[in-house]
């Protein structure tokens, strides 16, 4: 938009003047704060309202991405880049004496998701209004977002994470939009006059859905989507008898959108979980249907103006939810309905982790979701109907729905979805001809790849505004919104003073952080060291344990030899472990033993730090990475779907140490083997080990003394404070088998980190590596990703053409 300095200084004033009464100089940074984000509402306003009359005057097809989690970060700063006066504000709150970067630490950093799925949600929904994709994000706006992790003598705890305590600046909430959502109660079907089986519904307990929107403003365009986030109400009553069964009942009703699950690829059935996830499903396909009828449409061509896409089985019930009101409400014969619901439901599937796909008891859905469970049972029993006269029974028991008392909810998604995919190549393979080999045989054209992506304007604009500068300053801006156009910084791969400048830049980058680490932990690092970062939820298949098992070698290669010719290292570590999973948080128990082991160290001082940043979230992501020199994607090959933290590291030149898993390979294929650190087993090696089952861990226990004393040190006292953590560590590694092969890739992993020492010394090489990857990393923007999701799986239109 076009905003002069002058005019946005006396909006603000204005504002101020509106909404505080005050004066600037009376103001603080909370007053400041709503004031611009108000100011930001009101400029993004007109579009806003714009961009859905034309959706509506336009009759476009529109998509929808249901998702349980969508982890924002703070949006200050994105929606004034989007908007385009970035710089504009941040002199014109400089002449007032404001400090912007100071101002944007009073919002709070919305955690409404996990990890890499909810980071994924918030990178597409940026994406999509930036390539005027009519797409909208429909999700749950928990009270508490993911836990507040606070390290107590090393050990995690959680504390609520209260981010609407102050109220969220950018929403709006949309009475007028509410609508009911029906739990519980019985239901029966009767005939009406006209001879039509009805459901009725009798003792349900009924749930004011209420949404909270936001608007998702396009970059450098006049696109402004809706992120619509359901709160759960107790629908209005004026015949209150019992007061105290009335706060009961609403205490339970609003527990609903109360907190976000903190399990990260791990399913617990537990029935609010499954109330949260039909809460927002239902909410948000009335509202869709509402929407629709407006177009005085029939029902029949619904899949022609609204596509809607499952995020991970949580949304599955959008399926039998589509089909009850098609059914219920729209009054359509079953083959219609199905028609019609299969045509508007697409599938993506972020994991091979068995402990993640979700399977709900059959009773628990027949009393909480009575007709959904009768839908549920009508498709099952339709599809192995079906599917009997085509294939085998065994293969058909596998793949049905219902099964051994279970709603098998990826089957259902499938079943009711025409287009099912993966998120990195190697992950869509192994669901092909593995994970999800039955349905492949039964529905192969369903199947395709969506490689994941990451908005170039947070992970790159916004957090390294030096690095974002020199490109600007070498090949111009056409990248920001064509980011394979970053390829063109390859001419300047030989360019000494090019590589110096981004040597600088990491340089300055490592300088602020450490300045930050020193201010927040206390803690004094090394900046001439390599900054060695692994941040990722805390889980057994990542392998953080390798790492540190790598970091127990280094400390004792120094310690036998104090003049040992050792590049100094940071090794920086995020990670937060779902509360019940004790293994996860016993690793990171032991991380932070280790640290102070190291830290405390005179001996070791600028040699070898670590860093176990506590909280790990989108912000301090947003400062770790422009810091990073080597990126750890170390998961056991086949493990991680995707990983999106490898492409923001890729993007901000750090070097990527990996298996050959998820996006990795498709990242060495970008930079070449030259310019990437492949180590360990390949996919294929793990499942031949799986086959054969001859891997014996304990093997490189006893024969690897480099790995003995390792392994020794986590049980003979070496590390102080985690002797039970150490123990139960040490007998998964060598008396249970090692699940995750970490004593198998130990030596394979030790050696490239030994390149990475030596090849760290020779600047202009390693930053030409950096060069390299930054240039390679523009096919990874998510902007590519929606738009094929748009054009392949939605078909709704978008501003560039795919790849
Ligand atoms: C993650 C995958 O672990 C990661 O590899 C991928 O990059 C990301 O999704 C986005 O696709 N999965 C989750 O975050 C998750 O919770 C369980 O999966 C359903």
């Amino acid at each position: 938009m076009d905003l002069s300095k002058r005019k946005f200084k006396e909006d603000f004033k204005k504002m101020l003047t509106e909404v505080y009464s005050m004066d600037i100089s009376e103001s603080e940074s909370t007053e400041q704060f709503f004031t611009l984000g108000n100011l930001l509402r009101s400029y993004s306003s007109k579009n806003w309202s714009r961009t859905n009359q034309q959706y509506i005057e336009k009759q476009k097809k529109q998509a929808y991405y249901f998702s349980m989690e969508f982890l924002l970060g703070r949006m200050l700063k994105s929606n004034l880049l989007n908007l385009g006066i970035l710089d504009t504000v941040r002199n014109g709150l400089q002449d007032f004496g404001i400090d912007l970067e100071q101002l944007i630490t009073i919002e709070p950093d919305p955690g409404l998701g996990n990890g890499g799925l909810g980071r994924l949600a918030a990178c597409f929904i940026d994406s999509m209004a930036t390539s005027e994709i009519p797409a909208h994000g429909n999700g749950i706006r928990f009270k508490y977002g993911l836990f507040k992790q606070k390290f107590v003598n090393g050990y995690q705890v959680e504390l609520p994470e209260n981010w609407l305590q102050n109220g969220n600046v950018w929403e709006t909430r949309k009475m007028h939009a509410a609508v009911t959502v029906r739990f519980y109660g019985k239901v029966w079907l009767e005939q009406n006059a006209a001879g039509v089986l009805e459901p009725h519904y009798s003792d349900t307990q009924d749930v004011l859905a209420v949404p909270y929107d936001s608007a998702v403003i396009g970059y450098d365009n006049s696109t402004v989507n809706t992120l619509r986030l359901w709160s759960a109400e107790i629908p209005p009553k004026d015949d209150i008898t019992d007061y105290w069964s009335y706060i009961h009942q609403r205490n339970q009703i609003e527990s609903i959108s109360e907190v976000l699950y903190p399990d990260d690829s791990n399913y617990e059935g537990r029935l609010l979980r499954l109330k949260q996830e039909y809460f927002f499903v239902s909410a948000g396909i009335q509202s869709i249907l509402r929407h629709y009828k407006k177009m005085h449409l029939h029902m029949n061509h619904l899949a022609e103006k609204v596509a809607i896409h499952i995020n991970d089985t949580h949304p599955a019930l959008c399926v039998p939810e589509l089909m009850r009101l098609l059914l219920d409400e729209e009054h359509m014969d079953w083959d219609h309905a199905w028609n019609v619901t299969v045509n508007v439901m697409s599938y993506t599937n972020h994991t091979i982790m068995s402990e993640a796909l979700e399977k709900w008891p059959i009773d628990m859905i027949r009393s909480l979701l009575p007709r959904i469970d009768q839908i549920i049972c009508e498709i099952d029993r339709r599809f192995t109907m079906k599917m009997s006269t085509l294939f085998e029974s065994a293969l058909v028991e596998r793949t049905r729905i219902v099964e051994g008392g279970n709603v098998k909810m990826a089957h259902l998604a499938i079943i009711g979805s025409h287009s099912v995919n993966g998120v990195a190549q190697l992950h869509t393979t192994i669901l092909k001809e593995k994970v999800l080999h039955d349905f492949f045989l039964i529905y192969p054209s369903k199947f395709n790849n969506k490689t994941n992506g990451i908005a170039q304007r947070r992970w790159l604009m916004l957090a390294n505004e030096p690095l974002r500068d020199l490109i600007q300053r070498k090949i111009g801006n056409e990248w920001e919104t064509t980011p394979t156009e970053l390829n063109m910084l390859k001419a300047f791969r030989d360019d000494k003073d090019t590589l110096h400048e981004l040597a600088q830049i990491k340089q300055l980058n490592k300088e602020r952080f450490a300045e930050y680490i020193k201010q927040t932990m206390n803690l004094e690092i090394n900046t001439d060291a390599i900054f060695d970062v692994q941040i990722k939820r805390l889980h057994a298949y990542k392998r953080q344990l390798l790492n540190l098992l790598h970091i127990l070698s280094l400390y004792f290669k120094i310690k036998d030899d104090p003049q040992a010719d050792i590049q100094p290292r940071v090794f920086i570590f995020g990670a937060k472990a779902a509360p019940s999973y004790t293994y996860a948080k016993q690793i990171i128990k032991l991380i932070n033993s280790v640290a102070d082991l190291i830290n405390q160290d005179r001996e070791l001082e600028n040699k070898l730090k670590i860093v176990f940043v506590e909280n790990y979230g989108v912000s301090l992501a947003e400062k770790i990475i422009p810091a990073a020199d080597v990126s750890e994607q170390i998961s056991l090959a086949s493990k991680e779907a995707s990983g999106t933290s490898n492409m923001k590291l890729m993007l901000n030149g750090a070097i990527t140490l990996a298996t050959l898993d998820g996006a990795n390979v498709e990242i060495r294929d970008r930079v070449g083997d030259q310019n990437i650190m492949i180590f360990g087993l390949r996919e294929n090696e793990v499942y031949q080990y799986y086959r054969d089952g001859s891997y014996h861990s304990r093997n490189y226990y006893e024969r690897n003394p480099v790995l003995h004393r390792i392994l020794d040190a986590l049980i003979d006292g070496t590390i102080p404070g985690a002797e039970a953590e150490g123990h139960s560590i040490f007998d998964s590694l060598v008396q249970y088998g090692d699940e995750y092969f970490v004593l198998r890739d130990f030596d394979s992993y030790a050696a490239v980190q030994e390149r990475i020492d030596h090849l760290y010394r020779d600047t202009l090489k390693w930053q030409r590596m950096a060069l390299i990857n930054i240039a390679g990393a523009g096919i990874f923007s998510s902007d590519y990703t929606v738009q094929q999701y748009a054009s392949q799986i939605w078909d709704v239109s978008s501003k560039v053409h795919p790849l």
